[in-house]
This record gives structure tokens, C-alpha cells and sequence, in this order.
């Protein structure tokens, strides 16, 4: 049981409009932006996640859940950004190639931005030439890589290694996150750390 149980529970019934007005009624009652995400929110997808997997959930209502999620973190943003701090450093963050899940990397990059950092967002679907050449327009301190399938996980290890051959690994940390991979994942494939969630990552990433 989240704490925002309730919230949790539009976000699962994918009801757009609901998870938008509760979301607002709980910041006008004063609630924490960042509890409303993670003890709201996040427990609601995750549960669709695992109705989906028990086959009581398929593909357009994953899709509608995803949509009311994104509505409440909308409502959120404005109210997590950084009040005009010095950049702490630059991120270049994606989803690997093949795959389109988004909603945790957008929860990393806004919790990057809040906390005073620079963030160049390759979007999802990121081939490994897109990586490689962000890194040498933007040189980056930090390069994120996202992945929420099993089968997509192999496109970080693609991406770490077309950085070591470019020889641009000096003064970048390869950071990797989503449900999927771990700190052993991590070492494994040569990256440089893992980060669980939002916050986690932001912390590695100071
Ligand atoms: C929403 C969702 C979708 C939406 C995505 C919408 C969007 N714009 O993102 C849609 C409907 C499009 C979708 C499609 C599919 N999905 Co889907 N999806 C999910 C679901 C329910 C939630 C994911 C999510 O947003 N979680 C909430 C966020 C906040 O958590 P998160 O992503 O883990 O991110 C946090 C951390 O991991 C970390 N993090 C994330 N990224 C990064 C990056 C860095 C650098 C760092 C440091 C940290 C970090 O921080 C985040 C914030 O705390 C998951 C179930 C689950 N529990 O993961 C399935 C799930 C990932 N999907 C799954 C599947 C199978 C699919 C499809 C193949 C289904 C199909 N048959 O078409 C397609 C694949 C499409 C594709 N090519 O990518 C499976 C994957 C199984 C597997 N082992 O690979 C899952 C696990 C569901 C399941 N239980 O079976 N999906």
C-alpha cells in the first residue's frame, strides 16, 4: 500500500484526467512533489508493470497508464526547477537503441535539472553513432544510458564500447539505469556505475 494509494490507483486505471486533478488537489494541499512521484506515481506504473505481466493488462492500456503518469509528472516539473543555480556539470542521457520507454530517464533529467545540472537529451531509440557524437559536441561529465527491456540491455554494452574505441572515455562517467540492469550488469559491460532511481543517480552523478 503506497502512501498516495489513491493516486496510484488512477494511474493504474489510466484515467488521464483524474491523475491530473488529484495530483493538482495534492500539491495545492501542500504535499511533497518528489513523495507525490515516489510514493504515487511510481507505485502505480510499477503495478500496471505487473498486471501486465500476469497478462490482466495488455499493450493500450500500459500505453494509457504511461499517458496519465506523464500528465501528473507534467503538473510536477514547474515545481522541481532548479531557482537559477551554477551548472554542477553536463549530462548526456538516452534510451538505447530499440527501445521507447521513457518516463524514468524523464524522471532522472528532471531531477538532474533540479539540481543545478545541464542535460542534452537524446530522446529514446538512441542509436550508439548518436551517443558517440553527442559526447564529442557537447563533452560531457556524464553519459546516461536507459533500458527497460531485457533485450535491449546488450545496445549499453555496444555503446561503452564504441566510446572505449573513440578513445573518449577520459573525464566521462558511463552511468546506466533502468528495472533491467544492475551494478553487476554495470561492471560486466564496463560502465562506470548504476543508479536505482532518480535520486540515486543524481547523487553519483555530483
Ligand atoms: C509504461 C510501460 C510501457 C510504455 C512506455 C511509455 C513510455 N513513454 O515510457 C509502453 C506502453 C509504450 C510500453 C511498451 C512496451 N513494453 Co513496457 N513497460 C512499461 C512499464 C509498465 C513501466 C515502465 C516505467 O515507466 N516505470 C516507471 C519508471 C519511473 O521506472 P523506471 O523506468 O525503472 O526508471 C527508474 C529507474 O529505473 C531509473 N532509471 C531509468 N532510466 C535511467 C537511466 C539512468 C542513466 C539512470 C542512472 C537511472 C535510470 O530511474 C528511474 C526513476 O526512478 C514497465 C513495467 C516496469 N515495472 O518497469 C513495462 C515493461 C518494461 N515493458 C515491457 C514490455 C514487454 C514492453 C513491450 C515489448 C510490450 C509489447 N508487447 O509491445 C513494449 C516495448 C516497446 C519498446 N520497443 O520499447 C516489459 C519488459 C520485459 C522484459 N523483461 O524485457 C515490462 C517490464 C512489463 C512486464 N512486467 O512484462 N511499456
Amino acid at each position: 500500500m503506497s502512501k498516495y494509494q489513491e493516486l496510484a490507483d488512477v494511474v493504474i486505471k489510466g484515467d488521464i484526467p483524474k491523475v491530473k486533478e488529484m495530483t493538482q488537489k495534492l500539491i495545492d494541499a501542500g504535499e511533497e512533489p518528489l513523495a507525490l512521484i515516489n510514493e504515487g506515481l511510481i507505485p502505480g506504473i510499477n503495478e500496471v508493470g505487473v498486471r501486465f505481466k500476469e497478462g490482466e493488462l495488455f499493450v493500450p492500456e500500459m500505453m494509457r497508464s504511461a499517458q496519465a503518469m506523464k500528465g501528473g509528472v507534467e503538473l510536477l516539473k514547474p515545481l522541481m526547477a532548479a531557482e537559477s543555480m551554477p551548472t554542477a556539470g553536463k549530462v548526456v542521457i538516452g534510451t538505447v537503441k530499440g527501445d521507447l520507454h521513457d518516463i524514468g530517464k524523464n524522471l532522472v533529467i528532471m531531477m538532474l535539472e533540479s539540481s543545478g545540472f545541464s542535460v542534452v537529451d537524446l530522446g529514446v531509440d538512441v542509436p550508439v553513432d548518436k551517443f558517440v557524437q553527442a559526447v564529442k559536441e557537447h563533452s560531457p561529465q556524464v553519459v546516461g544510458l536507459s533500458a527497460l527491456l531485457t533485450t535491449t540491455m546488450p545496445e549499453m554494452k555496444n555503446v561503452v564500447t564504441a566510446l572505449d574505441r573513440e578513445n573518449l572515455r577520459a573525464g566521462v562517467k558511463i552511468l546506466i539505469g533502468g528495472a533491467p540492469v544492475s551494478s553487476e550488469y554495470a561492471d560486466e559491460i564496463g560502465a562506470d556505475g548504476y543508479a536505482a532511481d532518480a535520486v540515486v543517480a543524481t547523487d553519483m552523478c555530483k
